[in-house]
Protein backbone atom coordinates (compact mmCIF):
# COMPACT_ATOMS: atom_id res chain seq x y z
CA UNK A 1 0.00 0.00 0.00
CA UNK A 2 1.28 3.37 -1.29
CA UNK A 3 0.45 5.11 2.28
CA UNK A 4 1.91 2.36 4.10
CA UNK A 5 5.13 2.88 2.49
CA UNK A 6 4.81 6.67 2.96
CA UNK A 7 4.96 6.59 6.66
CA UNK A 8 7.70 3.72 6.77
CA UNK A 9 9.83 6.47 4.73
CA UNK A 10 8.99 9.23 7.32
CA UNK A 11 9.45 7.32 10.11
CA UNK A 12 13.20 6.06 8.71
CA UNK A 13 13.92 9.98 8.29
CA UNK A 14 12.99 10.89 11.15
CA UNK A 15 15.39 8.31 12.64
CA UNK A 16 17.64 9.07 10.65
CA UNK A 17 17.51 12.55 11.72
CA UNK A 18 17.74 11.78 15.16
CA UNK A 19 21.27 10.02 14.52
CA UNK A 20 22.46 13.27 13.28
CA UNK A 21 21.02 14.99 16.39
CA UNK A 22 23.82 14.81 18.38
CA UNK A 23 26.36 16.82 16.18
CA UNK A 24 23.88 19.15 14.67
CA UNK A 25 23.57 20.17 18.28
CA UNK A 26 26.44 21.67 18.49
CA UNK A 27 25.56 24.49 16.79
CA UNK A 28 21.42 24.40 17.69
CA UNK A 29 20.42 27.48 19.61
CA UNK A 30 19.38 25.43 22.54
CA UNK A 31 23.09 23.80 23.16
CA UNK A 32 24.81 25.10 26.28
CA UNK A 33 28.22 26.38 24.95
CA UNK A 34 31.30 27.04 27.34
CA UNK A 35 31.02 30.17 28.98
CA UNK A 36 33.32 33.33 27.37
CA UNK A 37 35.26 35.78 29.13
CA UNK A 38 36.57 38.94 28.81
CA UNK A 39 39.24 41.79 30.52
CA UNK A 40 38.08 45.23 29.86
CA UNK A 41 41.12 47.35 29.15
CA UNK A 42 41.11 51.08 29.21
CA UNK A 43 42.97 52.99 26.07
CA UNK A 44 46.46 53.00 27.93
CA UNK A 45 45.99 49.85 28.66
CA UNK A 46 45.08 49.56 31.86
CA UNK A 47 42.72 46.28 33.28
CA UNK A 48 39.48 47.83 34.09
CA UNK A 49 37.15 45.01 34.82
CA UNK A 50 35.85 41.45 33.80
CA UNK A 51 33.33 39.94 32.61
CA UNK A 52 31.85 36.66 31.83
CA UNK A 53 29.21 35.61 29.29
CA UNK A 54 27.16 32.20 29.43
CA UNK A 55 24.17 30.69 28.27
CA UNK A 56 21.45 30.39 30.86
CA UNK A 57 18.57 27.91 29.71
CA UNK A 58 17.85 27.03 26.43
CA UNK A 59 16.96 30.92 25.28
CA UNK A 60 18.59 33.20 27.39
CA UNK A 61 22.61 34.69 27.92
CA UNK A 62 23.39 35.72 30.97
CA UNK A 63 26.16 38.54 31.43
CA UNK A 64 27.96 39.31 34.75
CA UNK A 65 30.30 41.92 34.77
CA UNK A 66 32.58 43.93 37.38
CA UNK A 67 34.50 47.79 36.76
CA UNK A 68 36.63 49.81 38.55
CA UNK A 69 38.29 53.10 37.65
CA UNK A 70 35.88 54.10 35.77
CA UNK A 71 34.10 57.55 35.84
CA UNK A 72 30.78 57.78 37.70
CA UNK A 73 27.23 57.65 36.50
CA UNK A 74 26.13 56.00 33.56
CA UNK A 75 28.15 54.23 30.56
CA UNK A 76 26.85 53.25 26.96
CA UNK A 77 27.49 48.92 27.32
CA UNK A 78 27.27 47.02 24.19
CA UNK A 79 28.48 43.76 22.24
CA UNK A 80 30.49 44.63 19.01
CA UNK A 81 31.01 42.55 15.96
CA UNK A 82 34.40 42.10 16.39
CA UNK A 83 36.90 40.44 18.88
CA UNK A 84 39.91 43.35 18.53
CA UNK A 85 40.30 45.70 20.82
CA UNK A 86 43.72 48.03 19.69
CA UNK A 87 43.78 51.28 21.03
CA UNK A 88 45.90 52.75 18.70
CA UNK A 89 43.12 52.67 16.23
CA UNK A 90 41.45 55.82 16.90
CA UNK A 91 38.19 57.41 14.86
CA UNK A 92 39.72 60.37 12.97
CA UNK A 93 36.42 61.93 12.91
CA UNK A 94 36.18 61.35 17.16
CA UNK A 95 39.63 60.41 18.85
CA UNK A 96 37.62 57.32 19.83
CA UNK A 97 40.10 54.60 20.60
CA UNK A 98 39.27 50.54 19.57
CA UNK A 99 37.94 51.21 16.20
CA UNK A 100 38.70 47.95 15.56
CA UNK A 101 36.08 46.32 17.54
CA UNK A 102 33.36 47.09 14.93
CA UNK A 103 30.15 48.02 15.15
CA UNK A 104 27.46 46.86 17.58
CA UNK A 105 26.41 42.83 17.26
CA UNK A 106 23.60 43.15 14.95
CA UNK A 107 23.16 39.79 12.98
CA UNK A 108 19.20 40.95 12.36
CA UNK A 109 20.71 44.67 10.14
CA UNK A 110 18.61 45.98 12.50
CA UNK A 111 19.35 49.70 11.45
CA UNK A 112 17.74 51.44 14.94
CA UNK A 113 20.24 51.30 17.45
CA UNK A 114 18.26 49.54 20.80
CA UNK A 115 17.28 46.84 18.66
CA UNK A 116 20.90 45.27 17.91
CA UNK A 117 21.36 42.24 19.64
CA UNK A 118 24.42 43.79 21.27
CA UNK A 119 22.68 46.77 22.96
CA UNK A 120 23.09 45.77 26.12
CA UNK A 121 21.30 47.37 29.45
CA UNK A 122 23.58 50.56 30.64
CA UNK A 123 26.27 49.96 32.73
CA UNK A 124 26.20 52.24 36.00
CA UNK A 125 29.31 53.08 37.76
CA UNK A 126 29.38 54.32 41.17
CA UNK A 127 31.42 57.16 42.71
CA UNK A 128 33.86 54.87 43.97
CA UNK A 129 34.33 54.30 40.67
CA UNK A 130 33.09 50.61 40.51
CA UNK A 131 30.09 48.77 39.45
CA UNK A 132 28.85 45.27 39.11
CA UNK A 133 25.58 44.20 37.49
CA UNK A 134 24.00 41.09 36.36
CA UNK A 135 21.61 40.93 33.36
CA UNK A 136 19.77 38.41 30.76
CA UNK A 137 19.51 39.01 27.44
CA UNK A 138 17.29 36.85 24.62
CA UNK A 139 19.07 38.65 21.96
CA UNK A 140 22.27 36.37 20.90
CA UNK A 141 23.56 33.17 22.11
CA UNK A 142 27.18 32.48 23.42
CA UNK A 143 27.99 30.81 20.18
CA UNK A 144 27.25 33.45 17.82
CA UNK A 145 29.93 35.24 19.99
CA UNK A 146 32.66 32.89 19.36
CA UNK A 147 32.36 33.49 15.41
CA UNK A 148 35.56 33.41 13.15
CA UNK A 149 36.35 37.02 14.21
CA UNK A 150 35.03 36.94 17.43
CA UNK A 151 33.40 39.67 19.60
CA UNK A 152 34.19 42.35 22.08
CA UNK A 153 32.26 44.17 25.07
CA UNK A 154 32.74 48.05 24.72
CA UNK A 155 32.00 50.26 27.64
CA UNK A 156 31.65 54.03 26.51
CA UNK A 157 31.66 57.66 27.93
CA UNK A 158 27.95 58.79 28.17
CA UNK A 159 24.81 57.37 28.87
CA UNK A 160 23.08 55.31 26.32
CA UNK A 161 19.79 56.44 25.17
CA UNK A 162 18.66 53.42 23.03
CA UNK A 163 17.57 55.53 20.21
CA UNK A 164 14.83 56.61 21.86
CA UNK A 165 14.46 60.82 20.75
CA UNK A 166 10.82 61.78 21.07
CA UNK A 167 9.97 63.10 17.63
CA UNK A 168 9.13 66.56 19.40
CA UNK A 169 13.11 66.86 19.14
CA UNK A 170 13.75 68.84 15.70
CA UNK A 171 16.74 68.90 13.60
CA UNK A 172 16.23 70.26 10.41
CA UNK A 173 20.08 70.40 9.13
CA UNK A 174 19.99 66.57 9.36
CA UNK A 175 19.38 64.75 6.05
CA UNK A 176 17.53 61.86 7.46
CA UNK A 177 14.57 63.56 8.32
CA UNK A 178 13.23 66.46 10.75
CA UNK A 179 12.51 64.61 13.92
CA UNK A 180 13.07 62.48 16.29
CA UNK A 181 16.41 60.23 16.33
CA UNK A 182 18.94 61.53 13.74
CA UNK A 183 21.63 58.97 12.04
CA UNK A 184 24.13 59.23 15.01
CA UNK A 185 21.87 58.77 17.49
CA UNK A 186 20.68 55.80 15.58
CA UNK A 187 24.21 54.42 14.79
CA UNK A 188 25.25 54.14 18.82
CA UNK A 189 22.58 56.05 20.85
CA UNK A 190 25.21 59.05 21.12
CA UNK A 191 27.04 57.05 23.68
CA UNK A 192 30.27 59.17 23.08
CA UNK A 193 33.35 57.57 22.76
CA UNK A 194 34.97 54.03 23.76
CA UNK A 195 36.65 54.04 26.72
CA UNK A 196 37.34 50.32 27.47
CA UNK A 197 37.30 46.76 25.62
CA UNK A 198 37.75 43.32 26.20
CA UNK A 199 37.96 40.36 23.84
CA UNK A 200 35.33 37.92 24.09
CA UNK A 201 37.28 34.29 24.27
CU1 LIG B 1 29.45 50.27 21.81
ZN1 LIG C 1 23.28 49.51 18.95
Amino acid sequence: MPGRTHLALAVMLALGAAGVGSSAAEAAPGHTARPLDATLRDAAGKRVGVLRIEDEGPQATRITVSVWGLPAGYHGFHVHTTGRCDARAVDPATGSPFTTAGTHLDPAGSAHHGDHAGDLPALYVGRDGTGRTSFVTDRFRVTQLADSDGSAVVVHALPDNYGNIPSRYTHPADATGTTGADATTLKAGDTGNRIACGVVR
